[in-house]
């Protein structure tokens, strides 16, 4: 009976390990562990050329993160329709051409829509643009009342005065500190943004989104191997890339794939999964984005599992507080982006998202990008905080917390200019 006990226990302490694990913000207690070689097969082939990293090497790390992280999509879902619902040439006071475009997909008997609220400079035939989620609804970014309100759920925000999961007026406008329209209007880049509530709600339930419109008979949540939320809203960057090249205002090669935290999580699987993005932008992405899960620093596997247990596919659970039975690691997602220009940013009071595993990371995925003759982050040492690094890969650490400031967006249109207009 005592062995019973004890076996009881001990099964209880494991199955809840992931909660129990402390946090660790301390480098001297981040294990020591190999970095998996991007340039190195599963099968322990060195890849020397681009031609092998195309053929063999990329595919199979592609492979293993759609089969075991973010998880695959079941089938294609092209775009049903799209209209537009509302334009104006001289908004934001003769500055920007307006759109709210809403893009329609069915399938199953079932209708999913989403909107891209759609901001382009004037004076440009054919618009660069930044593409990137926004979490409490596309009329949060700018004051705008133009903007409509989406009437997906939403998580409940007070200080945002989100309430019953409703988006209202009271939103309006929350968030246009993360969001510098004017400088990206000015620079010449047109910014499109979708509330991602929309084409997948942030909670564990797949019963809503776009999940189930690709599920099987009698299915009722994804398989295994099949995608979660992230891979969802991926989905739906990737959708919003196609409805880009039928808009004769944007330049459709120039797509930037941008985003924030779990969205930059999003945005980087975006541009893993469709090379036609032009540039991908990493904004204190942290575990399951850019930095490297082996370090177990600040957010670990098993944590953002447990939290979030929607967010990548079953399969990746297998790693939880089990980093090291991992045969990838991030930075090999950053490689799946090359030779396109990356962007990796994080801030120094975000320790949560581990800056030094997200600077690292962009380090050893550059070994790719030099196959490609393209520069990355050259050294280990990180830089100064607000000291940029760029190149083809750019770098920074900047002052504050976790969030989207003005000086990231400076350095954002900086290195886009300089490396993908
Ligand atoms: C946190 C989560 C992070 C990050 C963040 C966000 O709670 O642990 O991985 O995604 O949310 O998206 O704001």
């Amino acid at each position: 009976m005592k062995l019973l006990t004890c076996f009881v226990c001990a099964f209880f302490i494991l199955s809840m390990s992931p909660l129990l694990s402390q946090t660790n913000y301390n480098e001297s207690q981040v294990p020591s562990f190999e970095v998996p070689d991007p340039l190195t097969t599963f099968k322990g082939k060195k890849i020397k050329s681009v031609k092998k990293w195309e053929k063999t090497r990329r595919p199979e790390l592609l492979h293993f993160f759609e089969n075991s992280v973010y998880g695959k999509i079941p089938k294609t879902l092209k775009i049903d329709s799209y209209n537009i619902l509302e334009q104006d040439n001289n908004a934001l006071n003769g500055k920007a051409k307006r759109k709210q475009v809403e893009l329609t997909f069915k399938n199953n008997g079932k209708t999913l829509s989403y909107t891209i609220l759609l901001y382009l400079p004037k004076n440009i035939a054919k618009a660069p643009v930044f593409l990137g989620y926004n979490f409490y609804g596309n009329h949060t970014i700018t004051e705008d009342k133009a903007v409509l309100i989406s009437s997906a759920w939403a998580n409940n925000n007070e200080s945002f005065q989100i309430e019953n999961n409703t988006l209202t007026e009271e939103s309006r406008g929350k968030r246009t500190n993360r969001w510098a329209v004017e400088k990206i209007l000015e620079a010449g880049y047109g910014l499109a943004t979708i509330y991602y509530g929309e084409v997948d709600p942030d909670k564990n339930d797949f019963s809503d989104g776009v999940h189930s419109l690709l599920y099987d008979r009698n299915q009722e949540q994804p398989k295994p191997d099949e995608w979660g939320s992230i891979a969802a809203w991926s989905w739906g960057m990737v959708r919003a890339l196609d409805y880009f090249e039928k808009d004769a205002d944007i330049d459709a090669s120039k797509v930037i794939a941008f985003g924030h935290s779990r969205l930059g999580k999003t945005s980087l699987w975006a541009g893993a999964t469709d090379q036609r993005f032009a540039g991908v932008i990493s904004n204190d992405s942290g575990c399951g984005g850019a930095a490297l899960s082996k370090r177990k620093f600040g957010e670990t596997v098993g944590r953002i599992n447990t939290s979030f247990p929607h967010w990548f596919c079953d399969n990746f659970n297998q790693y939880s507080d089990n980093e090291e039975a991992l045969a990838i690691d991030q930075h090999q997602l950053l490689a799946l982006i090359a030779p396109r220009p990356l962007y990796v940013a994080s801030a120094a009071e975000d320790q949560w998202a581990d800056p030094r595993g997200e600077f690292l990371s962009a380090h050893y995925a550059s070994s790719v990008y030099n196959l490609y003759g393209k520069k990355g982050i050259e050294t280990t040492d990180m830089p100064k905080i607000n000291e940029p690094v760029h190149n083809t890969v750019s770098y920074h650490i900047r002052t504050g917390k976790h969030d989207v400031t003005d000086y990231d967006w400076e350095n954002y249109i900086k290195w886009a200019n300089a490396f993908v207009k």
